[in-house]
């Protein structure tokens, strides 16, 4: 089963501070101006949160509050320093994260589970490195969703981890007693609007029809809200490198339900996009296959390469794998294909060294290139369909054991 986390570190500015400057450990600490001016309250540690101190107050109500906190200006560079920080620990885990904001992120593990066994492991073995590379807590949640992830990463703040397991009656019940300003999107101006019709916690949500609560709030408001009080959600994780992807895709002219014809539709894409990739001189660490059915529904699904690739073989059996995760249950309108998460660095032979030693073979991957290139430079000259892979190459056949499995 996949696997989301979601990570939010403990306040994140007044960690900070406390880092750089350790005699404020254990004191009440609120980051932003001092009370005798004007301004509010970035964050606060857990110490002067007991008295009510929280962020976006104005500093000066934050003072009346806790006349002994301790007041420290924002430093932004340095709160982006660490960030950065403690993003790249993340991605040592797997590129498959989406940033939420300069502490937060929803961490996809899905494609590392076979090395971690569980989301849980990932999840201590994530908090142990925040404290011993850049001693800070951080708090997570792991869940089969982003929706509950989130919801768990807030639920035993500071230094908290909560599962999740994939239970819907548990998780209904989990739910159940909550204010519905917990689903997201239920801003100040739905919950309102929730309250005037009696809809106050998740239970009373759960009760409802979707069609009752559409007359409500709206027809696609309630879905989606309703879906959340279930604890459904089908968002994927967004990773920033998917924004900057190389991707290629058909849209069928009509809706498609042969799936042998959609497979072969989508190793051509795959083709496309290591034709790209090659020519552009690039490596991927991640693909992703896109297919939207005939209703416009679209589903993404992403998995890391072991190492970054620009190979047919690894981009082929990437797809291989996704595509088995699809249930084709009603014809396709467009089927795609898609890498992000480019590794941009030469790693070729630099000038006057020789490539390999006389003696010794070409590494394996170097062949399976330049085989790939040979393909590249004839379908250049006679056209696409003048050269056809091989059958181990076919989508969904078995894969010799070397390949990339993560
Ligand atoms: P949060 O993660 O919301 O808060 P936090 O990390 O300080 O505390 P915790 O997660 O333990 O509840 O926000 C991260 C940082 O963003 C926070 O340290 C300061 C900044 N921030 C603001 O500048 N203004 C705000 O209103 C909020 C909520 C956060
Ligand atoms: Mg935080």
């Amino acid at each position: 089963m996949g696997a989301i986390l979601h990570i939010d570190m403990d306040a994140f500015y007044a960690a900070v501070e406390i880092l750089d400057n350790p005699s404020l450990r254990g004191q009440p600490v609120v980051v932003g101006p001092p009370p005798t001016r004007r301004g509010v309250v970035f964050t606060a540690s857990y110490e002067a949160r007991k008295y009510g101190v929280r962020s976006a107050m104005p500093s000066r109500t934050a003072g009346r509050l806790c006349p002994q906190a301790i007041f420290v200006p924002a430093r932004m560079e340095r709160y982006r320093e660490v960030s950065e920080q403690v993003m790249a620990i993340i991605e040592s885990f797997t590129p498959v994260y989406e940033q939420l904001s300069v502490d937060e992120a929803f961490i996809d593990v899905s494609g590392v589970l076979r090395r971690w066994k569980t989301g849980r492991a990932v999840a201590v073995a994530l908090k142990k490195r925040m404290r011993s590379e850049l001693g800070l807590t951080a708090s997570v949640g792991v869940a089969p969703n982003k929706f509950l992830a989130k919801l768990g990463s807030d639920l035993r703040k500071p230094d908290g981890l909560v599962v999740i397991p994939d239970d819907p009656k548990a998780i209904a019940e989990l739910l159940a007693p909550m204010p519905v300003s917990r689903l997201w999107g239920v801003g100040k101006v739905t919950e309102a609007r929730l309250r005037e019709c009696g809809i106050r916690s998740i239970r009373d949500v759960q009760r409802l029809r979707v069609e009752t609560l559409a007359s409500f709030i709206g027809k696609s408001s309630a879905e989606h809200i309703y879906e959340l009080a279930w604890g459904r959600d089908a968002r994927e994780v967004i990773t920033e490198a998917l924004a900057k992807s190389i991707s290629s895709e058909t849209t069928f002219d009509e809706d498609c339900d042969d799936a042998e014809v959609v497979r072969q539709t989508l190793i051509g894409e795959v083709e496309n996009v290591g034709r790209r990739l090659r020519s552009d001189g690039r490596k991927a660490r991640v693909g992703h296959i896109r297919v939207r059915f005939e209703d416009f529904t679209t589903i993404t699904r992403q998995k890391p390469f072991q190492k970054p690739t620009r190979t047919d073989r690894d981009l082929i059996n990437c797809a291989s794998d996704l595509w088995a995760r699809i249930k084709m249950d009603a014809p396709i309108r467009l089927i795609g294909f898609g890498v992000s998460g480019f590794d941009d660095e030469e790693e070729g032979p630099r000038q006057g060294e020789l490539p390999f030693g006389p003696f010794e073979q070409e590494p394996e991957p170097k062949r399976v290139e330049r085989l790939d290139r040979a393909v590249d430079t004839l379908r250049e000259q006679f056209g696409t369909s003048a050269v056809r892979r091989g059958s181990t190459l076919r989508l969904g056949e078995k894969r010799d054991s070397s390949e990339n499995d993560d």
